[in-house]
């Protein structure tokens, strides 16, 4: 059955905008008026002196197959299909907050949406992951990845905007993209690799090459972060870079970092102020870090928040906060399958560690994965929210 509540407020927004499957688009391009931001935690963590009574807290990968109503509206759905209806898009998205009190929504969609988009043709299997049937394979296919049709994206700005009018204020909604280096290793993959032996082939021999596609893949991507802002409502943007560790420090900073750049300066300079999480995970030693800081020195500094993994060290953490970047992170998420005392005490370490700074978002480390139990997920959220409010006070009284 389909959760009811999250149905009703679905259901009262389009009532109330007189929404159809028809008008839905040309609804959101005239009018682009959002219902007034009573929840504001997510936003104030990227504002220096913002009040704040705890931590905002959301999850990565928490729209998805641990949730049992998430299983039973994918049933007979094909994934892209559902991604590409805005209703039902928004209401995958919206299925975790009747669940949780969490402060924010991350749009149903994929990383892998940008490249579908831009020529590569790609399915996704429901044991296997995302197949691409075209993959690169030859330093000629390059030619066949072309820039998006723009129609072809808009779906996802549907889903952003029908999601944001449905939010009512009371959560912020989150809008995403796949780095260019992640999304090339899946062009060359053509699937979630373990060796990743394609990709550092093409990185190393053809660099040229590989430079050029994530060049392309950057420009495409800055273009359709500005969209989800400007057209759909997006409020904050999280880039995510899953594949980053695949490669040592000093490759990432030679060969990614560059391409990187292109996405971030071309989104800040349309979307300066909307604050944007750089996610480069198994990425935050000391140098890549610093790389990153440096993109910030400007006027308008290019990485807003971090997202951090469960290994960072102290030293890293002193330079994010001197640099007065945002933390977001980092239970491992494998402490979710433990008992309640080792998930009540991790939480407690890494707020202790974490909330030392008022630009602080409660997160895992990495997504959550279909073997999760929503108990322990509400158990994780519950404990951080009780022990941010406890520091919080703890700090007040000091
Ligand atoms: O709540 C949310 O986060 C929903 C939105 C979302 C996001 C941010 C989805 C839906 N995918 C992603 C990003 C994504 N997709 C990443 C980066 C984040 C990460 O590192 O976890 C990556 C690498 C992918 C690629 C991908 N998509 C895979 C392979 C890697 C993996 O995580 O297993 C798979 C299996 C998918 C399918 C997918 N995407 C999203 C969901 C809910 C699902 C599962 C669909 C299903 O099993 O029915």
């Amino acid at each position: 059955m389909d959760n009811p509540e999250t149905l009703k407020i679905l259901k009262e927004t389009i009532d109330k905008l007189k929404i159809t499957k028809e008008n839905l688009r040309e609804i959101r391009k005239t009018n682009q008026t959002f219902p007034r931001q009573t929840n504001t935690r997510l936003l104030d963590a990227f504002q220096s002196f913002a009040q704040f009574d705890r931590a905002p807290i959301w999850m990565m990968r928490q729209a998805g197959r641990y949730l049992p109503e998430f299983k039973e509206i994918m049933k007979n759905r094909d994934f892209f299909d559902a991604c590409q209806d805005p209703f039902i898009a928004a209401e995958i998205t919206l299925q975790p907050l009747k669940q949780f009190e969490i402060d924010a929504a991350i749009i149903f969609s994929d990383i892998l949406t940008l490249p579908k988009a831009m020529g590569m043709e790609i399915v996704m299997d429901k044991e296997k992951g995302p197949i691409i049937k075209n993959k690169l394979e030859t330093v000629d296919d390059i030619n066949r990845i072309k820039s998006p049709d723009p129609e072809s994206l808009e779906h996802v700005y549907d889903a952003l905007y029908l999601t944001r009018q449905a939010l009512q204020g009371k959560q912020t909604l989150i809008g995403f993209c796949g780095a260019p280096f992640t999304v090339f290793s899946y062009m060359v993959e053509g699937e979630t690799s373990k060796m990743f032996l394609k990709t550092k082939k093409w990185l190393y021999q053809y660099t040229q090459e590989t430079r050029k596609v994530m060049d392309l893949i950057a420009r495409e991507s800055a273009q359709y972060l500005i969209n989800q802002v400007k057209e759909g409502g997006a409020q904050v943007i999280q880039i995510f870079d899953s594949f980053a560790g695949q490669i040592p420090p000093i490759d990432y900073i030679e060969f990614v970092i560059p391409s990187l750049r292109i996405l971030l300066e071309g989104f800040k300079q349309e979307c300066p102020n909307t604050p944007l999480i750089m996610f480069a995970k198994d990425q935050n030693g000391v140098e890549v870090i610093l790389a990153f800081l440096k993109m910030c020195l400007g006027e308008t500094p290019l990485i807003d928040g971090f997202q951090l993994d469960s290994n960072v060290s102290d030293d890293v953490l002193i330079k994010i906060i001197e640099s007065d970047r945002t933390i977001q992170g980092n239970l491992e998420p494998g402490v979710l399958y433990g008992t309640q005392q080792i998930i009540k005490k991790r939480v407690s370490q890494m707020i202790e560690k974490l909330q030392t700074t008022r630009r602080y978002i409660m997160n895992l480390s990495h997504g959550l994965t279909p073997d999760h139990e929503v108990e322990k997920v509400r158990q994780f959220i519950q404990e951080s929210i009780r022990q941010s409010k406890l520091y919080k006070v703890r700090e007040i009284l000091e």
